[in-house]
Formats: C-alpha cells, structure tokens, sequence
C-alpha cells in the first residue's frame, strides 16, 4: 500500500462536501490504490453536523479511508495537508454588497493561508472553490508566505464543463467531441467562455455550429447565469456538479494533459495574454504527469475574445483593489 495523502476540505459539512467527501474517501479522486487521510474543516456552529457526515464516512467502511480529522482549529485542520480543497466560505446575504462579501470571506481566507504555510506538507497544492473564488485564492497566496505560487488554484472546470455541455448539444454531438474550451478571467458572470478556439472533433466550433449570434449571445450568456438558473430550478445552489468538477480539476492537475488539448483553471498570472502578474485568472492550462504545469501560450485571440476577456480582467482588478487591505506589500 503507497503512504496516505492527507486531503483537507474546508466547509466540509456544505451541500458541496456531502457530494465531495464520499467520492475521495471512495477512491474516485487519486485512484484505487491510493489511501487518503480527510482533514474536515468547519466552523463551530457546523460541526455537529459534521459529527454526522464523519458518522456516514465511517459507515461506508471505504477500504482506502485510512483516517478522518473533524476539526473547527485550522492549525490541526491544515497539519500534514497535501491537498486543501477550500470549500466553505460565507454566502452573499440579502443587502450585502460585493465589497462586504469580499472583506468577510477575506478574513476568513487570510487566516487559512497563514495556517496553510505554518502547518501543510511542503508539496501542498491548493484548490479554492468558495466564492469570489479568484479573489479568495488571490488573499491565500498572499498569505501563505513560503507555499509558492504556482501551487495554488481557483475553480474555473465547472464553467468548462457547463460550456462543453452546451455546445455538444448544440452541436448534435457528445461531450467528449468538444475540446480546447477555455475559460478566460474571473468566475463570476464576466467569465468568458472562449468557443473560437473550441474544437468539435478536431473542427473548430464556428465551422460545425455555422451559428455565430448564438455563440456570442445564448452560448456566453448560458454559460454565465448557469449557476443562477440551477437555483431557480433547484431551489439551491449546485452542489454535485461543483464537487465533481474540483475532482476533475485535482485529476487534471495530477495527471498528463491529453495531446493537443487543455484544461481551464485559474492560476497566478506571470503577464501571460496581458493579463497583470498577480491577479489569479483563468487561463489554458497543461499538466504534466508530475503536476508540473504551464499556460499554454500563443493561443488565437480576436477582437471579441480579447474585448471579453479584458471585461473579465478587470473585474478581477476591481476586487484586488477592494480587499488590498488584506494583501501584504
Ligand atoms: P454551503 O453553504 O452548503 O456550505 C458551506 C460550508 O462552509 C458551511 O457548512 C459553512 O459552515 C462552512 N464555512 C463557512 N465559513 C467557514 C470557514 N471560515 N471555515 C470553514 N468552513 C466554513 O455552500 P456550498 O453549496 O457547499 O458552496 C460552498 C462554496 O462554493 C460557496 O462559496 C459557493 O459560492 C461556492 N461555489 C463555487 C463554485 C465554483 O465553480 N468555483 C461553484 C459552486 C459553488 O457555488
């Protein structure tokens, strides 16, 4: 048997945790001959809760589960991590503006970087899914000193794989035709969902779906308030889907990019496509087998595309400058 991966999950007692722990212990993330060790974060009011899901996870007697921390200190939460998913964080409330959500969740990702640096194994990668994801991720880095940049991620996958959903319908094809879909910028609704550098089997999306109003209007526009139209049907926020795209992202972080195709996930930019160095966006991205990554580079950007993702960019630039406070000079 290989040595244990230690995996934290922050907000571990949330919709997206339920659908999230069950399928790591079970092997679905790092394979079947991987053991993994869960470190459960949350916040004391939801840790009796938590009690329960730990109950559950036991109950599944997973032969891979070599052991469960349920904690609410986050130097015991982080110790020994090799992955942090950060999951939980603080929704928008009736009357919040962006800026208070931006400032309270802020705090909140200050403090786990800091206990990131001082407590998680020196390979610890770094997965941030609580929104403003992009902004959060930004603030951990910032105060992780030690943990360098390139080990830390904001959730986009979900985006690609919404996108991918869409034009494969579309298109009259599935799923797994549809590649090479970027998501630019910020996940938020000015996110761009890049289809001219899209490939339906190997043909460029514009040459199979001769539809270009759709592309630039319904298909962005989909891909943009889908998480707005699953609460309206749902009567909650996605959850299923959101778990399942972190582990398509720590897998496509961990493994070797297929030929020729890419992955969308929000990364420290160095200035790649004239995006400012610092800010945390999405971006194509290739793995390599040992988790050695790389922006893809000299990808085609027209005037649409370079007009939406600068839209995106500055945004991103906006809730730098509003939460600058909590980024250490
Ligand atoms: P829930 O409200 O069901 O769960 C969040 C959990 O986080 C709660 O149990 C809460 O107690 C816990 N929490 C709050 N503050 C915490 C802290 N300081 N430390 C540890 N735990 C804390 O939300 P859920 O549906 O699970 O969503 C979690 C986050 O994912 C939200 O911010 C949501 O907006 C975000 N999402 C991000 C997506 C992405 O693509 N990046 C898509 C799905 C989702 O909307």
């Amino acid at each position: 048997m290989k040595d244990s991966i230690t995996v934290t999950i922050t907000g571990a007692a949330g919709q997206i945790g339920y659908a999230l722990l069950f399928r790591i212990a079970s092997g679905g993330l790092f394979g079947p001959d991987q053991p993994v060790h869960l470190n459960l974060v949350e916040i004391e009011p939801a840790m009796k809760a938590l009690e329960g899901t730990v109950m559950e996870l036991n109950d599944c007697a997973f032969p891979l589960l070599s052991g469960i921390t349920a904690t609410s200190d986050l130097d015991v939460g982080f110790q020994n991590s090799n992955w942090a998913l950060l999951v939980g964080s603080v929704p928008r409330k009736a009357g919040m503006e962006r800026k208070d959500l931006l400032g309270i969740n802020g705090k909140i990702f200050t403090l786990q970087g800091e206990a990131l640096a001082a407590n998680a194994a020196d390979d610890v990668r770094v997965l941030v899914v609580g929104n403003p994801c992009n902004t959060n991720c930004l603030i951990t880095m910032n105060n992780a000193p030690g943990i360098p940049s390139e080990r830390f991620f904001a959730m986009t996958r979900l985006d690609e794989n919404r996108a991918k959903s869409q034009l494969a319908a579309k298109a009259g094809v599935h799923v797994s035709a549809i590649s090479n879909l970027c998501i630019w910028g910020n996940h938020s609704a000015t996110q761009y969902p890049d289809y001219t550098n899209a490939l339906v089997d190997k043909n460029r999306v514009v040459d199979v779906i001769d539809d270009e109003e759709w592309l630039r209007g319904e298909f962005i526009s989909t891909v943009q308030q889908r998480g707005a139209a699953i609460i309206n049907a749902r009567g909650a926020s996605s959850a299923a889907s959101a778990a399942n795209a972190a582990i398509d992202t720590v897998r496509s972080l961990c493994n070797a990019t297929p030929e020729g195709d890419w992955t969308s996930v929000a990364v420290c930019s160095e200035g790649q496509y004239g995006i400012d160095k610092g800010l945390i966006a999405s971006m194509p991205v290739r793995c390599e087998s040992d988790g050695v990554w790389s922006v893809v580079e000299g990808v085609d950007i027209d005037d649409f595309s370079k007009s939406k993702i600068e839209e995106s960019v500055s945004e991103l630039r906006e809730e730098r400058e509003a939460v600058s406070d909590l980024i250490p000079s």
